[in-house]
């Protein structure tokens, strides 16, 4: 899981110092000590942590929290806001402009996911901002290379500008972009070779590339599953070719942190967007305040809307919403609702964002999803009379229904109990029109836990 060693440690010591009530110097000296040991044991760079833990304890050993009437909840804010700082602070947009080729660069490492990412973006940038993207396979090093840029392609239906026989990237790069001015590409984005470590050669070839088409983003795709020794690397990279911001990729995985909190601070450069996940909609832009709420455990409520709404079917929403307020919410509705949500994939991942990670420890996301399937299998042994008129559904039909779906009449059962809950908790937030409406997103479909 995300953060899980630093995730553990803060809460930790958060809820050490809040049982405490009043905070003694000596209190807040054992806090400060083990979140200098959490973070080096995440592999945070040592530099990073040392300034961090510093200014931590300046700020705590004040009377900003010696006084308060909430000591521990006045230390947990000040270890927020500086851990946001820590990550940069606001969120970074990208610079993208008008009427002229966009030109994005990718560099880093051999597996750090350039390649994805560069789809990933073309992708993220065609939907939110209208660009008309054109991706160029500058990696000739290995021969899959271009082929996975292609494939990648495909599957977006995005155009790749790459050659069959090895030619210069440099050459490659610059006719990419002639190519993107004749057909009207405004975005550009060159996926560059990597090796696994810094090579003189390869920066020599990349500072070529970057002289020669003026990228307007230089970014360094850095895996956030390595720690302090991406510090090395960026830095390196940053150096030759003055980065213009950092994409953390696999940060879905068991990452402990280290590059993560390390890679803004070291390089002065903000990381712009997170990777996370291999499909190519699993891209988001980087949030310094989210990311450190879930570092700490609190809930990261915002990333959640942000997918909810980004997965959600909008027009379905609003199309459940008139039917609810017309008091029309049948079984049909209610499969809609339960595929919307299985449709946002990783249930787990998303109560994971919800609740902060601790307290959804036992929440088994595959039994989730496999009872979502389930409920749908029961739903759609039904005839259509009975989706939209659920009371008609007596015993003799729920025998019948269960074995066509093949499922317990006390699955039946459950699932008709889940819909009258729905529909009761809907109407009563429904209720007083325009009061309570924003609140209504959408509510998960089956229990929790
Ligand atoms: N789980 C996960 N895998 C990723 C992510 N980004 C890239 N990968 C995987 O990492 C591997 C290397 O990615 P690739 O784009 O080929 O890296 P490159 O050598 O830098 O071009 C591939 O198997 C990708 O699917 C991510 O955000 N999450
Ligand atoms: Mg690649």
């Amino acid at each position: 899981m995300l953060f899980e060693g630093l995730n553990e440690k803060f809460q930790n010591v958060f809820s050490g110092l809040k049982k405490k009530g009043k905070l003694t110097e000596a209190d807040i000296k054992a806090a400060n000590r083990e979140i200098k040991l959490a973070l080096l044991e995440a592999d945070v760079n040592f530099k990073v942590v040392k300034e961090f833990t510093k200014i931590v304890a300046e700020r705590a050993n004040g009377e900003e929290v010696m006084k308060s009437l909430t000591p521990a909840q006045q230390y947990i804010k000040i270890v927020n806001e500086e851990l946001i700082k820590l990550l940069g602070g606001e969120a970074h947009e990208l610079e993208i402009k008008k009427d002229e080729p966009n030109i994005f660069m990718m560099v880093g490492l051999q597996g750090a996911g350039k390649t994805t990412t560069a789809a990933k973006l073309a992708n993220l940038l065609r939907k939110e901002k209208k660009l008309n993207p054109l991706l160029v396979a500058c990696d000739v090093q290995r021969p899959a290379a271009v082929e996975q840029l292609k494939v990648l392609g495909r599957e977006l239906n995005i155009p790749v500008y790459s050659f069959e026989q090895k030619m210069n990237p440099r050459v490659i790069a610059r006719q990419a972009v002639a190519e993107a001015k004749k057909n009207g590409n405004d975005l550009v984005i060159i996926d560059t070779a990597g090796r696994l470590h810094i090579d003189d050669n390869l920066m020599t070839e990349l500072e070529d590339i970057s002289g020669l088409v003026k990228p307007s983003e230089i970014l360094l795709t850095v895996d956030g599953m390595t720690g302090q020794e991406s510090v090395n690397v960026a830095n390196e990279f940053n150096d030759r070719l003055g980065l213009s911001g950092v994409i953390l990729t696999k940060l879905d995985g068991d990452t402990r942190g280290g590059a993560a909190l390390s890679i803004a601070y070291t390089t002065g450069q903000p990381i712009k967007f997170i990777g996370t996940g291999e499909k190519l909609t699993d891209i988001e832009v980087f949030h310094p305040d989210r990311m450190a709420n879930r570092i700490l455990g609190m809930s990261d409520v915002l990333s959640f809307i942000d997918k909810a709404q980004d997965m959600f079917d909008m027009e379905k929403a609003q199309e459940l919403e008139e039917k609810l307020r017309a008091q029309e919410f049948d079984l049909n509705d209610f499969r809609d609702q339960i595929e919307q949500i299985q449709g946002m994939g990783d249930i787990g991942g998303l109560l994971e964002m919800l609740t902060g990670s601790n307290k959804i420890k036992n929440f088994d996301s595959k039994a989730a999803e496999k009872q979502a399937s389930r409920q749908i299998a029961i739903i759609s042994s039904m005839t259509e009379e009975e989706r939209l008129k659920p009371n008609i559904i007596n015993s003799s039909r729920r025998k019948r229904i269960a074995a066509g779906s093949g499922v317990q009449v006390s699955d039946v059962n459950k699932l008709l109990k889940g819909f009258d809950q729905t529909k009761k908790m809907v109407k009563q937030l429904t209720g007083t029109p325009g009061k309570q409406r924003r609140k209504r997103r959408f509510r998960l479909p089956f229990n929790i836990g």
